[in-house]
């Protein structure tokens, strides 16, 4: 046996990049009622009536509420239909979306 060293020194690590997420949020106004949005929530983004009801309601007090968080593509979809169907209806809501820190 050769006593030369045949075990290789470096490690390939392969990391597989996860992609950034991006967060939905409801902004709050003073003109879309309440059990629209609730309505709007859970269709668009499958809520229960309870869960609806709570991001809908934290909007209104705070101003703001995250409502879900996607891969970039699927947020900007979905806050702009979710936006689009309330202007059909004539009401003022809004959908943003922000990258997660
Ligand atoms: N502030 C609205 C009202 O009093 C209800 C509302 C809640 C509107 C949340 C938008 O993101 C919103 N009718």
């Amino acid at each position: 046996m050769s006593d030369a060293v045949t075990t290789p020194r470096t490690k390939t690590e392969v990391k597989t990049q996860r992609p950034r997420l991006h967060k939905v949020i409801l902004v709050n106004d003073d003109y879309t009622p309440r059990e629209f949005v609730v309505v709007l929530l859970k269709g668009e983004f499958r809520m229960s009536e309870d869960q609806a009801y709570r991001v809908m309601i934290t909007a209104h007090q705070r101003g703001v509420c995250v409502v879900a968080v996607y891969i970039q593509e699927v947020a900007e979809t979905k806050a702009n239909r979710a936006t689009e169907m309330a202007r059909s209806k004539g009401y003022p809501l809004l959908f943003t979306t922000e990258p997660e820190e």
